[in-house]
């Protein structure tokens, strides 16, 4: 279980029970800690709107870890072989492990998992656009490790040095397993670019159905961008939208020539007085219709999260029950 070394008892989180009431001291050194990219932590007093902040995008970050499981464990077991199965069985519990950690990093800040999990099953928490379209294919699968995941190390990697220390070292582990997982996608599809026409064009399908859903992972514009700002000068973000989307893409266009796939925009181009490839426009309301419920798998995600979580209802009402036995048994032994 990934902890975060509290020295403060279940819950009572000062920085949650007192807010925006600290005193001159303590919002100095809040300040100053911030100024000196310092790290703050669960016991340290903070704004309660960097705390708000905080709890916003850490626990949309371990909604989307869990509601990402399900593309791609719908392919477990339609996998083309022992090997691969074997693959995606750890990359999907892995991406539930992230969940974990980060739900525990949102812990520290004053709130539940429980009530993090009610306000997604209820549709009032946000999780990332990305998981509201379908896996078709194989290929979909490979696609997902290799763009996805590489969008998400892209974004995750600057979170490493997020000024909320317990999110700044979940990511550390999490961008490490992200890694493997960018890897593997690009692995299954070079298999498949090396084998049969009909094999390749699925490829080649999944990128153009995947690649413009990619670069809106990043978010909007910085223009248009609500939280950007603020969360920059408090060392929330390190990079913004827009220059994390082009690191993305100036990463992945060698990657595509090499795979020997097209991505899907005819204005994608080097720009040599820039030093970055330019890129054709993305359609936001596309976006904006996905976040506000009207993607294509929006409603079936979350039914069927909701129904994970109540079919798990008697192992953790067991395991519960097997916990208190066991404090009790403790309890008689040590009187
Ligand atoms: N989807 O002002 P900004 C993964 C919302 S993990 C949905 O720019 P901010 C691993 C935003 O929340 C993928 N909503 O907001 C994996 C805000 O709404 P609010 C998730 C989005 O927070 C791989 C509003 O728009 N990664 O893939 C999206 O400063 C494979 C205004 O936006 C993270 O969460 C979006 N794409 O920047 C798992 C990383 N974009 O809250 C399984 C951490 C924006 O006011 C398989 N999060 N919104 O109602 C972040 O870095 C940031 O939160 C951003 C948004 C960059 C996502």
């Amino acid at each position: 279980m990934y902890t975060q070394a509290m020295d403060v008892p279940d819950g009572s989180n000062p920085a949650a029970s007192a807010p925006d009431s600290g005193s001159p001291q303590q919002r100095a050194h809040f300040d100053a800690t911030i100024a000196a990219d310092g790290r703050i932590e669960p016991q340290d007093w903070m704004p309660e709107a960097y705390r708000q902040t905080l709890l916003r995008q850490i626990s949309q970050h371990a909604n989307s870890e869990i509601v990402g499981m399900l593309p791609e464990g719908n392919w477990i077991s339609r996998a083309p072989s022992l090997k691969r199965k074997a693959i995606l069985i750890a990359k999907v519990q892995d991406e539930g492990g992230h969940g974990l950690y980060l739900y525990g990093a949102a812990e520290t800040l004053g709130t539940s998992r429980a009530d993090m999990i009610a306000a997604l099953h209820s549709g009032r928490a946000k999780y990332s656009s990305i998981f509201n379209y379908p896996a078709l294919s194989w290929a979909d699968v490979g696609v997902i490790g290799w763009l996805v995941d590489g969008a998400a190390i892209m974004n995750q990697i600057p979170l490493c040095r997020c000024s909320y220390g317990p999110y700044a070292r979940a990511m550390i582990r999490i961008c490490k397993e992200e890694s493997f997982h960018q890897r593997q996608g690009f692995d299954a599809l070079l298999a498949m670019m090396r084998g049969t026409p009909a094999q390749q064009a699925m490829v080649q399908d999944a990128v153009n159905r995947w690649w413009w859903k990619c670069l809106a992972m990043f978010g909007p514009p910085d223009a248009d961008s609500e939280h950007s700002a603020q969360s920059m000068r408090w060392g929330i973000k390190r990079i913004g939208n827009d220059e994390l989307r082009q690191q993305f893409i100036d990463a992945t266009v060698p990657q595509a020539e090499v795979l020997g796939v097209t991505l899907p925009d005819p204005e994608l181009k080097w720009n040599a007085e820039r030093s970055h490839y330019d890129h054709g426009a993305i359609d936001w309301e596309e976006f904006r219709s996905t976040l506000a419920g009207y993607g294509p798998c929006n409603r079936e995600r979350l039914a069927t999260r909701v129904a994970a979580h109540e079919n798990g209802r008697w192992v953790r009402e067991a395991a519960l029950a097997h916990a208190r036995k066991q404090q009790q048994r403790n309890t008689e032994d040590a009187s």
